[in-house]
């Protein structure tokens, strides 16, 4: 039978890493996609014993790269199942009045633009054949905003009414379309968010049992694994110590 093609963005750390191994683990051939070219090669060549495997290196709120990239993918590579947008990060975590523009046009570039870009780049394929597969990558930030949490709540806000969007543009071509909302996940999340710093980063995972990358990612296999007329369409993801965006039971 011939393999499914997943086309994961942000697979060189955290969830979307964790997703490439669940996936190679169940035969899934994978295009993985991120900055970090060292990582990339490290993971593609530690897959590349379960399954096949490419790797594509942009930077998702490059426009022209991003079309570039998925132009150049092997002929093999280029029938994409299942578009993972997972891509993203918090920069900075600070008052609207404080807040930096840079970390603003960072995320939303990312977190916003770089999504609309991946998906307009692979639907085509998957109109014309009628089918495909794609999971956005929200956050608890998506559903509800916290202090300081301003533009990377709106980002995340923004993916949530893409993925309702999708859900209507793309359900007449038989396009599974789901959002996963995840609460605090432990991963290099918030070593960006805090630019490096590694206390201020693991802070935010003291005092109780964070959600894990791997969590996640099982999740997602998951919902991708359904039957053909099953499409979980939103999921939120919290830690059993986590209510909402703000209330954590710390011990
Ligand atoms: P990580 O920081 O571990 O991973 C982020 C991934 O995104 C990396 O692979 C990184 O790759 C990639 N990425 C970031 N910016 C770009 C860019 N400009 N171009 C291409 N790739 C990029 O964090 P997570 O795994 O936690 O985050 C994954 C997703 O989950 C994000 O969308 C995040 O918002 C969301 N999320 C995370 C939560 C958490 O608590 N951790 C909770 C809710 C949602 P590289 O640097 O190599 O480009
Ligand atoms: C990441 C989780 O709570 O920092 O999206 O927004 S949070």
């Amino acid at each position: 039978m011939k393999l499914k093609t997943a086309f994961i963005t942000g697979a060189t750390s955290g969830i979307g890493k964790a997703t490439a191994e669940i996936f190679a683990k169940n035969n899934i051939q994978l295009v993985l996609c991120g900055r970090r070219a060292e990582r990339l090669a490290k993971i593609k060549e530690q897959l590349e014993k379960l399954t096949k495997v490419t790797a594509l290196q942009f930077d998702v709120s490059k426009k022209e790269d991003v079309f570039n990239a998925i132009k150049s993918l092997p002929q093999e590579f280029q029938n994409i199942d299942i578009l993972i947008n997972n891509a993203g990060n918090a920069h900075g975590l600070s008052t609207i009045q404080d807040g930096s523009t840079d970390d603003w046009d960072a995320m939303l570039d990312i977190n916003v633009k770089g999504l609309l870009y991946v998906s307009k780049a692979i639907l085509p394929k998957m109109i014309e054949k009628n089918t495909g597969f794609i999971v956005n990558i929200g956050s608890i930030a998506g559903k509800e905003v916290y202090p300081n949490g301003n533009v990377y709540c709106a980002s995340k806000y923004a993916v949530n009414a893409l993925n309702k969007s999708m859900r209507l543009d793309l359900n007449k071509y038989n396009i599974r379309v789901s959002a996963i909302h995840p609460g605090a996940v432990e991963t290099e999340f918030s070593e960006v968010r805090f630019k490096g710093d590694k206390e201020k980063a693991a802070n935010v995972y003291k005092g109780f049992n964070a959600l894990q990358a791997n969590d996640i990612a099982e999740i997602i296999y998951f919902v991708i694994s359904r039957p053909a007329h099953v499409n979980i369409e939103d999921l939120i993801v919290y830690p059993t110590a986590q209510a909402s965006a703000t209330i954590l039971n710390r011990v």
